[in-house]
């Protein structure tokens, strides 16, 4: 019997990266756990990881491509197996018949970070449809807002170096929820916190990590900015502005000033719902305390207002001068320190790539029903599964539904989207496929190299796209170049090198140090190396240039309000990651069905009481879920957790049914948990009855 441990990386959309260690028995994958030398996995995975190999062995991997033979949206029944020959042929055909009917540009690649890996996720997918001329993909599904917001104040999505959070003396974790979406960065406040650092959770919810915070401050969703101009007008008037150190590494700041005469604390507090002592409190204590770090999470920026509340949040650890202490300043994504140029592998040199129009991901309902001219008539679908996470779901599976659209799903298992496919192709997972992993939660880069074999024949995304370039008979050479060819081509001016990455899987590859401030001295990748509270630029996208407060659209509409009281939010579940793993036994047996919490006093003025069937409705569309009657939220506030798979959920349909494709102030993304909606109750028989589990369903195929 063979035996052998492997290391590589957790491949999933968290700003943790870990490094894990594979146990592989007989050429099948058997065991899994953190690695324990990586500085940041510090030996442990999380909950749902620690159960990923359920999802590598499941009885319900994809193992041959499928072709459609039956109507779409019906599922595996409307399928039959193919050969990879007849299945890429059939790609090439539809994708063919797009580009001779309406151009290039009429192929939508549809891809998100199902993996986080470079080369499996955005490598040679993109670089087949660049050189197609096919539609681009603006990828804003998730922290859009937060980009564009960094790329104004910082030029770049940049921060406090996050071991370094150990340092500091107040810590604020703002619309994170560190406990179940960026857990291996709280061992090192609990670090800061033995050396006498204080906690505030900023959460509409008392999640787990506001519960185990020191303090818990619960704004109205969206209304971050205003918080933080209330802040920074408090740490103003305490003189506790930074002012050399704002004037020699900022723009803006009498213009900033000026603005905080309008945000007196008492102002701040009614916008966020809060009590203007606890306003006041908190902007004492970040006056007096140096230094104060702020981990700002992704759940602040899902709001219209997305824009101004990350650059709100980030001013004002800029006007506290913060950045001077190792620990000090705020971080959203470590992303913009990792130095893995992607266009230049995308778009290589040599390999023509027409100009081509860009289509924002987060309108895929939108732009799948007639925003789009000329129409998408083909997409293709890899590391993502939009008709479960994607916003406007009635409206979009009609889009799907279309019989003029061609689709293609590259998956590893059945999903909401493969319902909606002409042809389906079998995927390899991480332990079965080489892949490039950086990470926007810390400063390492990881190799991951195969060490099992592919269920049946199951091959990775990169080798599909290469088949599917043979098949419409491209023949440029970098159309065939390996995943070793792709990892090298990312590798090639960074810092560390392949050789370095397959002898110890993982190296520190930023140049900024554990323990260092990197912007003491100020030196943002602007191009004067200042950070910008003003940002001319912005005008032109319709945003106010200062840093400011843009409300949210939904929560703040009386009118609306008056028809659907309540706001629903819809963050993370600890036990899915996105819609990932939500078909898997042990994981949705840990996230129980669909559930809407309520603030009792909600619950007792419709009468519902804890376990009720309820229809969760706007004007958009409704799913149906059972009441939680829940103190975690407050009056007027509704929560559920994103990302259950709607062909396993009573009614068929998930919370995306109720949100909106309506794009934040900037960067285009989107606006999850700023959503309105009513609660009314149904008969409880609707929310049992048979749903089909996905391994019958995929046995039909
Ligand atoms: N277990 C698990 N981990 C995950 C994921 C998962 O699905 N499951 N998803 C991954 C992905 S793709 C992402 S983007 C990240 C997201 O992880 P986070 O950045 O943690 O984002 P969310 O879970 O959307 O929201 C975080 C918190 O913000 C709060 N929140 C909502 N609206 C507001 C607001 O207006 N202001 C403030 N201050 N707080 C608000 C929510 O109540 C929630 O507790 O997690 C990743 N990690
Ligand atoms: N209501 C609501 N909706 C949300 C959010 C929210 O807060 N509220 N959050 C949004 C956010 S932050 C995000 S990031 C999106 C994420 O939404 P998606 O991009 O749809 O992410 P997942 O649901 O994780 O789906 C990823 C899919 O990729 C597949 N996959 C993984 N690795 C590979 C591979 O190597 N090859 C192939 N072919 N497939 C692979 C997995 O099997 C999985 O089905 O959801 C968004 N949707
Ligand atoms: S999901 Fe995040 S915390 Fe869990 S193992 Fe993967 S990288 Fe680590
Ligand atoms: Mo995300």
């Amino acid at each position: 019997m063979s035996r052998a441990t492997h290391s590589g990386a957790c491949p999933l959309d968290c700003p943790d990266t870990c490094t894990w260690q594979l146990t592989v028995s007989d050429g099948r994958a058997v065991g899994l756990r953190g690695d324990r030398d990586h500085p940041f996995t510090r030996g442990a995975l999380c909950g749902k990881v620690n159960r990923y190999l359920d999802a590598v062995n499941g009885p319900d991997r994809l193992t041959h491509p499928l072709v459609r033979t039956g109507p779409k949206g019906v599922g595996p029944v409307s399928y039959r197996p193919a050969s990879w020959d007849e299945a890429v042929g059939r790609v090439a055909a539809g994708l063919r018949a797009s580009i001779d009917r309406d151009g290039p540009e009429a192929i939508l690649p549809y891809y998100f970070a199902g993996t986080m890996g470079l080369v499996q996720g955005w490598t040679m997918g993109p670089r087949l449809f660049a050189h197609l001329g096919a539609s681009r993909l603006d990828t804003t599904i998730c922290t859009a807002a937060a980009r564009a917001a960094l790329g104004s104040l910082f030029g770049g999505s940049v921060g406090f170096e996050p071991e370094s959070i150990v340092d500091a003396k107040l810590i604020v974790l703002w619309g994170a929820n560190l406990l179940s979406t960026n857990l291996h960065q709280w061992p090192f406040v609990q670090e800061a916190r033995q050396r006498g650092a204080y906690v505030v959770t900023i959460d509409p919810l008392r999640t787990d990590t506001a519960a185990r915070s020191d303090e818990h401050v619960a704004p109205l969703p969206g209304t971050d900015a205003a918080l933080a101009l209330g802040l920074m007008r408090i740490v103003r008037d305490a003189g506790a502005a930074d002012r050399d150190w704002l004037a020699a590494h900022t723009v803006g700041w009498p213009e900033l000033s000026a603005r905080l005469d309008e945000w007196p604390a008492e102002r701040a507090a009614a916008e966020c719902g809060l009590d203007v002592d606890v306003v006041r409190r908190l902007g004492e204590r970040i006056a007096t305390t140096r230094p104060t770090a702020i981990r700002v999470g992704l759940g602040a920026q899902r709001h219209r207002g997305a824009g101004q509340a990350i650059r709100a949040i980030c001013a004002l650890s800029l006007v506290t001068g913060d950045f001077r202490y190792p620990g000090g300043g705020a971080l959203c994504t470590t992303s913009g320190h990792h130095r893995v140029p992607l266009d230049p592998v995308v778009r290589p040199r040599g390999m023509p790539a027409p100009p081509a129009r860009s289509i924002n991901m987060s309108r895929l309902a939108a732009v799948l029903t007639g925003e789009a001219d000329p129409p998408v008539t083909s997409l293709v679908v890899f590391n993502s599964n939009p008709a479960a996470t994607a916003p406007d779901q009635r409206r979009l599976r009609a889009g799907l539904r279309r019989a003029d659209l061609f689709t293609v799903v590259l998956e590893q298992r059945w999903t909401d989207t493969c319902d909606f496919a002409d042809v389906v192709l079998p995927a390899t997972m991480q332990p079965e496929h080489l892949d490039l992993h950086t990470s926007y939660g810390h400063h390492y880069t990881t190799l991951n190299l195969p060490a099992t074999r592919a269920p049946g024949e199951a091959l990775p995304n990169t080798e599909i796209f290469r088949r599917i370039a043979d098949a419409l008979g491209l023949d440029h050479p970098r159309l065939s170049d390996s995943d070793e060819d792709l990892a090298r081509q990312l590798l090639r001016d960074g810092p560390v090198s392949f050789e370095e990455l397959r002898e110890r899987t993982y190296a520190r590859a930023t140049g900024v140090a554990v323990g260092s401030a990197p912007y003491a001295e100020g030196g943002f990748p602007t191009p004067d190396g200042r950070a910008r509270l003003l940002d001319p630029r912005l005008a032109g996208q319709g945003v106010d240039p200062l840093v400011g407060y843009t409300p949210p659209a939904e929560a703040a509409d009386p009118e609306l309000a008056r028809r659907f009281p309540l706001v629903l939010i819809s963050p993370a579940g600890r036990f899915l990651m996105n819609s990932t793993f939500a078909s898997l036994p042990w994981h949705a047996g840990r996230m129980g069905p669909p559930r809407v919490h309520l603030h009792p006093a909600d619950a007792a003025a419709r009468g519902l009481t804890d376990g009720d069937a309820v229809r969760v409705h706007n004007d958009r569309g409704e799913f149906l879920a059972a009441v939680a009657v829940d103190e975690a939220t407050r009056p007027g506030l509704a929560f559920t957790y994103k990302a259950y798979w709607a062909r396993l959920s009573p009614g068929g349909t998930t919370v995306n049914a109720v949100t909106a494709v309506r794009d934040t102030d900037l960067g285009g993304g989107p606006t999850f948990h700023d959503t309105r909606i009513e609660v009314e109750p149904v008969p409880a028989e609707l929310l049992t009855a048979d749903l089909p589990r996905v391994e019958e369903a995929v046995s039909g195929a």
